[in-house]
């Protein structure tokens, strides 16, 4: 059936559901929600948890006996669900001393704060149980070429990576870091933009085993890019630390739209993916129920996110289910893709010496052979619209 439970570990952020529809034109449409009250609703609603931004649980600017409480009723609202905190974050981008950025702000004190306040939150973030720390770098970026030297501030990015790690060594956490990349917006551009660009930095950090990705559906989109693609990559790199799943229509602004909205195909092949390629974190929605909405729209909305997870996980696993499908995986020489280039054994020498490789390969014959992947492609989409 299409109704969630906690074992789909489907997972929220609180300022999903909490998006009061504040936009670049218009104000609020909707009240500010408790924290206590996403909880409750997003337990009944079939959910295994929430995510937050410090500030999403604590007012910014709130003083120590505030905070204390805030921390209080969230974790009663969590013992009195059996709600899980699997990830958190900090807010580095709503307050204006960010508007240069956080980690790679071009002012020093910025950046010292920054740090200060990412730590106070991963120790959070480890007491709620959470382990993955989400990095979202929305303002580390600029407008204009000589406002920032990329170089320089991909060294403070660095930094302030390595030092993140050697404090979650330090204190024993159980937690690990994953990086969210976005092409643009809030800023005219933002440091690593896309998925590839956010792996190969990892790459270049002291505790790069601690680091990974978060990539989110329209982020990728948002770049033109296939998102499906961007996960295997990440998967195939042993990278993919979190997901941030949501709909977008194409190469546009940042539209968060529910899971499923959007690109519908690009959804069927996500779903398909993580589902067999033994993806064991949250599947965790980061969209933005529209300012169109009152609060039943806001939880209608919430609820379509999972529905649609779940239909397309059954669609997926119909399709490869399909023995019709398994002839065309086969037709299409899937099977052939999964055998090495060279026999085991086999040298390089023995390639070179191969004349059925070059010398007598019918590469006519070859150049003839039809793939059949619109007969293969024609079978999912079937299953998708449900015509099969
Ligand atoms: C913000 C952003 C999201 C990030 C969040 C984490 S906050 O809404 O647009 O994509 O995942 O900081
Ligand atoms: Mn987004
Ligand atoms: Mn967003
Ligand atoms: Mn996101």
């Amino acid at each position: 059936s299409f109704t969630p439970t906690p074992d789909d570990r489907f997972t929220f952020g609180l300022w999903t559901v909490g998006w009061q529809g504040r936009d670049p034109f218009g104000d609020a449409t909707r009240p500010a929600l408790d924290p206590v009250e996403s909880v409750t609703k997003l337990a009944e609603l079939g959910a295994h948890g929430v995510t937050f931004h410090d500030d999403d649980l604590i007012p910014f600017g709130s003083d120590e006996a505030a905070r204390e409480g805030h921390i209080k009723r969230f974790r009663q609202a969590l013992d009195a669900t059996g709600m899980k905190v699997p990830m958190a974050t900090t807010n580095l981008f709503t307050h204006p001393v960010f508007k240069d950025g956080a980690f790679t702000a071009n002012d020093r004190d910025v950046r010292r704060y920054a740090l200060r306040k990412t730590i106070r939150n991963i120790d959070l973030a480890a007491e709620l149980g959470a382990q993955t720390y989400v990095a979202w770098g929305g303002r580390e970026g600029a407008e204009s070429g000589g406002a920032k030297d990329v170089r320089v501030a991909l060294d403070r990015l660095k930094e302030a990576f390595d030092l993140l790690g050697e404090y979650v060594i330090s204190q024993g956490y159980d937690l690990r870091f994953a990086v969210e990349p976005k092409p643009n917006e809030p800023r005219g551009d933002i440091l690593l933009p896309t998925v590839g660009h956010a792996l190969a930095f990892i790459n270049e950090l002291e505790h790069s085993e601690l680091v990974g990705v978060n990539p989110e559906v329209g982020h990728e989109q948002m770049a033109g890019l296939n998102f499906p693609h961007g996960i295997a990559q990440a998967l195939w790199h042993g990278k993919l630390f979190h997901i941030d799943l949501n709909g977008q229509s194409g190469i546009k602004y940042d539209q968060d739209l529910r899971f499923g909205a959007g690109d519908l195909r690009a959804a069927f092949w996500l779903v398909d993916l993580l589902e067999t390629a033994g993806y064991e974190g949250p599947r965790h929605f980061d969209f933005k129920p529209p300012r169109t909405e009152d609060f039943d729209g806001v939880w209608a909305s919430a609820a379509g996110c999972m529905r649609n997870y779940l239909i397309l996980k059954e669609k997926a696993a119909a399709f490869r289910a399909d023995p019709e499908v398994q002839e065309a995986l086969k037709a299409s020489r899937l099977d052939q893709l999964a055998l090495t280039t060279l026999s085991e054994g086999e040298s390089l020498t023995d390639l070179l010496a191969d004349r059925s490789a070059f010398e007598e390969f019918d590469i006519e014959g070859a150049g003839k052979r039809g793939m059949a992947f619109e007969h293969l492609d024609q079978l999912a989409m079937d299953h998708l619209l449900g015509a099969r």
